[in-house]
């Protein structure tokens, strides 16, 4: 085999291993998600409607392209209990993610400060 099409291979090979292992992050969090807008515990109906509303495109790597639901950032925020709470679910569910940081990075700053004033009354 001559070196390019061993090269070429090699590429296809990475490409399609990214691809999947894409793929099925996405599956996971999907997953994750699902149940926790299947939760009967209300603060983890809200880190999933919040990552829902932050993150329509439910691709991770499309976070901060594809626009934020900020009627519904609010209205999921409303029925929190406990904001920790909502960040503990928020963070299992998306493998990481800071909740603090994405609702920083996605509202402006009137509505950034009216979310943590919203928060501050339900620690
Ligand atoms: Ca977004």
């Amino acid at each position: 085999m001559r070196t390019d099409d061993k090269l070429y291979r090699l590429g296809l090979v990475l490409i399609g291993g990214v691809g999947a292992y894409f793929l099925l992050r996405s599956v996971v969090r999907d997953n994750a998600q699902n149940n926790a807008f299947a939760s009967t515990n209300i603060n983890a109906q809200v880190a999933a409607r919040l990552l829902a509303a932050m993150n329509p495109s439910g691709f991770d790597w499309l976070f901060g392209v594809d626009g934020t639901d900020e009627a519904a950032v609010f209205a999921a925020s409303q029925v929190a209990t406990s904001y920790a709470q909502v960040a503990a679910y928020y963070r299992q569910m998306t493998r990481g993610r800071v909740l603090g940081n994405d609702l920083r990075a996605e509202l402006n700053d009137t509505d950034f400060q009216r979310i943590q004033q919203l928060f501050s009354r339900k620690p």
